[in-house]
């Protein structure tokens, strides 16, 4: 019965063209249905969802720290799903499911990414949150690069004495994860002597929407006090980068 239900709350999404990012929870819980059990509704498609994953999966969901949405992510109109969970520090899993024929899901990708949340448009400025006249271009057409959708996932990443937040942007092409660019966002790094040192990075896309889309990232690092945390010096140091779109991906331009 779950999977029978989840497939139809799905299908009825992707009917309805709602491709906004939709917990099904919340759509569940707006459906008035004759269930004795309403928390087991609730529920169903969490549990139906964990248990697509950990059937397919390399790394299982371990831990209850377990979340999922439904986003249309590539050019047919079913929902895929995405989902994560935390573990331990800078330990968690991202995952991507796609609907197949007969209404189960196929986990698609799996990345040994810790997402603090899903924000998967947030790099493209040009998306307003409803759906007034602002949005001249359909949802689907929206955070498109050289014709693919492009997707942000934030990785909280580091180890002992490190802590990163990595930004991954990546699309769905033939059903797999292909990822266009990484890069670090911010993070400090202790160094063994004593050593603290603090990284800030970002980029910006520039012509999305055209043939030659371009990724301008920069990072600065800059040693800092291990006892006060203030910044040690003015010797900070920035590097830059403009990145071409090639083959797929953003890369150095190759000097002429
Ligand atoms: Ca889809
Ligand atoms: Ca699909």
């Amino acid at each position: 019965m779950p999977k029978k239900k989840i497939a139809l709350a799905v299908a009825g999404l992707a009917l309805l063209g709602i491709s906004q990012i939709i917990p099904i929870t919340s759509l569940s819980a707006s459906v008035p249905a004759p269930v004795t059990n309403p928390a087991a509704l609730v529920d169903s498609p969490r549990q139906e969802v964990m248990a697509w994953i950990n059937e397919q999966a390399k790394d299982p969901v371990t831990t209850d720290s377990f979340q999922f949405q439904t986003v249309n992510l590539d050019d047919d109109d079913n929902m895929e799903i995405i989902a994560k969970h935390n573990g331990a520090v800078h330990i968690g899993s991202f995952y991507v499911l796609d609907r197949q024929a007969d209404g189960s899901y196929k986990l698609i990708a799996e990345e040994s990414w810790n997402v603090p949340r899903f924000q998967l448009d947030r790099w493209d400025p040009t998306r307003y949150e409803d759906n007034s006249e602002w949005n001249s271009q359909s949802v689907q057409e929206l955070g498109r690069v050289a014709g693919k959708r492009l997707f942000e996932t934030i990785n909280r990443t580091g180890g002992s004495g490190v802590d990163i937040l990595e930004a991954h942007l990546w699309y769905l092409q033939d059903g797999k994860l292909v990822e266009a660019w990484s890069g670090t966002l911010q993070g400090t790094s202790s160094i063994p002597g004593g050593q603290l040192i603090q990284i800030a990075g970002s980029y910006q896309l520039v012509g999305a929407d055209t043939e030659h889309p371009q990724l301008y990232t920069w990072q600065t690092t800059q040693e800092l006090d291990p006892d006060t945390g203030l910044p040690l010096s003015k010797k900070a140091e920035t590097t830059t980068e403009i990145l071409s779109w090639n083959n797929g991906a953003f890369q150095k331009t190759s000097q002429k």
